[in-house]
C-alpha cells in the first residue's frame, strides 16, 4: 500500500480527478491510500493565520514555518517530502518510478509567494516543479505527480501498458494512433497500417515517431541522437 499525504490549506481539491477511473478504482482496492491535512488545522493563533509578509520586504505573503513545522511533524515518517514549486527540478517519469517503488510521499503544496525557506530546507524537501507556466498553487501539480506515480503500481494497470514497447518509445514521441472506420469523412488511415506487413508498419510508426520529435521536442530529439550515434561526429575538431 503506498500511502500519500497531502499538506495544503485547500484539501477539498482532493482526491479530485484521482477518484475517478483507473485511480479510484487503485484506491477503493487498498492498492493507495490519500491523507489531507489542512495546514490551517497546525495555525497557533486564534485567527488561525499561515502566512506573513516577506522579509526584505516585496509583494505577496509567504507561509510560516512554524505552521508547516507542525504540519510536518503530525505525518513525517520515512516517505519522501516533496514541495511542490515552480523554482523546483522539473519532475520526470524517473521521479515517478523512484516514488512508485517506495512506501508512498508527503506532498506540500505551497500557496501566496512561497513557503519560508527555512522549513524547506529543515525537513530535506525535494522540491519539484510539473513546468515552465505559473499556477496559482502546488495542488494541482500534487495530483499530477500523484496520477503519474499511482499508474505505476503492481496491479494498477492491465497488460496492455506493461506490454514491452519497441525500444525507440522510452526517448520518442509517440506515433499517431488509427481505428476504424478506415475512412472517416474522406480522411484516409496511412496504406501501410492496414497492408498485414508487421516490418512495414514498425518501419512506418518510427519514422513518424521520429518527424514528430524532431518537429516538436529538439531537446528530446538531440539527446535521442546522441544516444543512437554509431560514433562521435567527427565535423566538429576537438579543443586544443
Ligand atoms: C512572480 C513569482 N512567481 C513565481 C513564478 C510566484 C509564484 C507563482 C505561482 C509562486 C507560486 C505560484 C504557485 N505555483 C505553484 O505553487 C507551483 C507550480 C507552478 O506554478 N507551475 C509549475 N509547477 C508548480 S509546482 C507548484
Amino acid at each position: 500500500m503506498l500511502c500519500a499525504s497531502v499538506l495544503t490549506l485547500f484539501p477539498e481539491m482532493f482526491p479530485g480527478p484521482l477518484a475517478a477511473s483507473l485511480a479510484g478504482r487503485a484506491r477503493a482496492r487498498g492498492l493507495w491510500s490519500l491523507q489531507t491535512v489542512n495546514i490551517r488545522d497546525f495555525a497557533g493563533d486564534r485567527h488561525r493565520t499561515v502566512d506573513d509578509t516577506p522579509f526584505g520586504g516585496g509583494p505577496g505573503m509567504v507561509m510560516r514555518p512554524d505552521v508547516i513545522d507542525a504540519a510536518f511533524a503530525a505525518v513525517a515518517d520515512d516517505r519522501p517530502r516533496i514541495f511542490l514549486t515552480p523554482r523546483g527540478r522539473p519532475f520526470t517519469q524517473s521521479h515517478a518510478q523512484r516514488y512508485a517503488a517506495g512506501p508512498g510521499l508527503i506532498l506540500l503544496c505551497g500557496r501566496y509567494e512561497g513557503v519560508d525557506q527555512r522549513v524547506i530546507d529543515a525537513w530535506d524537501c525535494e522540491e519539484i516543479s510539473v513546468g515552465d507556466y505559473v499556477l496559482s498553487g502546488g495542488e494541482l501539480p500534487a495530483l499530477v505527480v500523484l496520477d503519474a506515480v499511482i499508474r505505476l503500481l503492481p496491479g494498477v494497470m492491465g497488460d496492455a501498458d506493461s506490454a514491452v514497447e519497441e525500444s525507440f518509445a522510452e526517448s520518442l514521441l509517440e506515433y499517431p494512433h488509427y481505428t476504424r472506420p478506415a475512412d472517416w469523412q474522406g480522411r484516409r488511415v496511412p496504406d501501410v497500417l492496414v497492408s498485414g506487413n508487421h516490418a512495414a508498419v514498425a518501419a512506418w510508426r518510427r519514422a513518424e515517431a521520429e518527424r514528430l520529435t524532431a518537429e516538436r521536442r529538439p531537446d528530446l530529439w538531440a539527446a535521442y541522437r546522441a544516444r543512437h550515434a554509431a560514433a562521435p561526429v567527427a565535423s566538429v575538431p576537438a579543443a586544443p
